[in-house]
C-alpha cells in the first residue's frame, strides 16, 4: 500500500554530525539566552552579538557533514517513491545536512542558516559566508538591514499550511530527534494521531513531554535511524 509518511526532525539528527543541540545538558541554550540570540528583540538589541553567534554556527555547518541517519533518510525518500508513495520531511534544523545527505524534498520550518534576509526589502539570497552590520543589501542597497533568514522566538514558521495538509494526509508521523520542547512542531504529533496516522519516535531517549507514540526506539540516530529504515523497507 503506497503511504505517506510525514517525518519531523530537530537537533538530535544532526548531532553526531558536531552540530549542537539545544537543550542537552551542554546544549547551546544552556551557555547562550535564547530570548537574546533567537529573536527579534534581541537581535534590534544587539545585532552585531546576533550576528556573530549565526556566522560562527555557519561555520562550523560549513565543515560538518552528513551522518547516516541524513542518509538513512534520504534513502527513504527513494524507497518510498519508487514503492508510489511520498515523504514529506519537515526540519526545525536550520543545516543544509538533509539536503547534502540527498533528500530532494525539505520543508526547513525554523528557516535555513545558509539563506540571509533583508529586513528592509524582504529579499531571500544564499548565505555562506559571515555576515555584519555593514553588509548592504544586494537588492535594495540597505546597508544594516541583513539578518540570518532564520524563524526566531515569536516568528511565524515557513510552511505550516503545506505542514498543515501532508499532516492531514499522513499515514504515519515520525519523530527523529527532537525534544518536542518548542510550539507548534511539538502538537504536530497530535495533529497527525487525530487523523488517525500511526505515530514513531526515534530519539536518544523520551522527549520530555511524554507525548505518547505508538511505537519508539531509544538510541543515536545514527544507528536507530538506519535500523527503522531498513526494516520499513524490507
Ligand atoms: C510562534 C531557529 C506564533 C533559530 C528556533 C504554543 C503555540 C505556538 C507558539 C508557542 C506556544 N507556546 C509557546 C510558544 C512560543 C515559542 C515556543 O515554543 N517556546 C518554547 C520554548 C516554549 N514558539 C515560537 O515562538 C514559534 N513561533 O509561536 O509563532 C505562532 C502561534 C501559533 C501557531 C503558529 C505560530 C517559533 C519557534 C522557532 C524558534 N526558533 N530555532 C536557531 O536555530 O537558532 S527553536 C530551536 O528549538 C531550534 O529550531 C530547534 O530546532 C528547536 C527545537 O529544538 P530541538 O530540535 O528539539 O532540539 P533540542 O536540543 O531541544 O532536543 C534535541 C533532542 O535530540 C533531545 O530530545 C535529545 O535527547 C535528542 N538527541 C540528542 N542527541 C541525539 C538525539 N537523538 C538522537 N541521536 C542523538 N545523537
Amino acid at each position: 500500500m503506497a503511504q505517506h509518511i510525514v517525518i519531523l526532525t530537530g537537533a538530535g539528527v544532526s548531532a553526531e554530525s558536531g552540530l549542537g543541540t539545544f537543550r542537552d545538558v551542554d546544549g547551546i541554550w544552556s551557555k547562550f539566552d535564547p530570548m537574546e540570540l533567537a529573536s527579534p528583540e534581541g537581535f534590534a538589541r544587539n545585532p552585531v552579538k546576533v550576528l556573530d553567534f549565526y556566522n560562527a554556527r555557519r561555520r562550523n555547518l560549513v565543515d560538518a557533514q552528513p551522518n547516516a541517519a541524513h542518509f538513512a533518510l534520504a534513502k527513504l525518500e527513494q524507497g518510498l517513491a519508487e514503492r508510489g508513495g511520498l515523504l514529506t520531511l519537515v526540519t526545525q534544523n536550520i543545516d543544509d545536512l538533509h539536503e547534502r545527505a540527498g533528500s530532494a524534498n525539505v520543508l526547513h520550518m525554523h528557516g535555513e542558516l545558509l539563506k540571509a534576509r533583508c529586513g528592509a526589502c524582504s529579499a531571500v539570497m544564499n548565505c555562506r559566508e559571515d555576515l555584519s552590520v555593514s553588509d548592504a543589501c544586494p537588492g535594495c542597497g540597505d546597508v544594516g538591514a541583513l539578518r540570518p533568514h532564520v524563524v526566531w522566538f515569536g516568528e511565524y514558521p515557513e510552511h505550516l499550511d503545506d505542514i498543515a495538509v501532508a499532516l492531514a494526509d499522513a499515514d504515519m508521523f515520525i519523530s527523529i530527534g527532537t525534544s518536542g520542547t518548542v510550539w507548534p512542531a511539538a502538537g504536530f504529533v497530535l495533529q497527525a494521531r487525530e487523523t488517525g496516522a500511526r505515530t514513531v519516535e526515534l530519539n536518544l531517549e523520551p522527549s520530555d513531554d511524554g507525548r505518547v507514540f505508538d511505537e519508539a526506539h531509544y538510541g543515536p540516530a545514527s544507528e536507530i535511524v538506519p535500523d527503522w529504515v531498513e526494516t520499513y523497507l524490507t
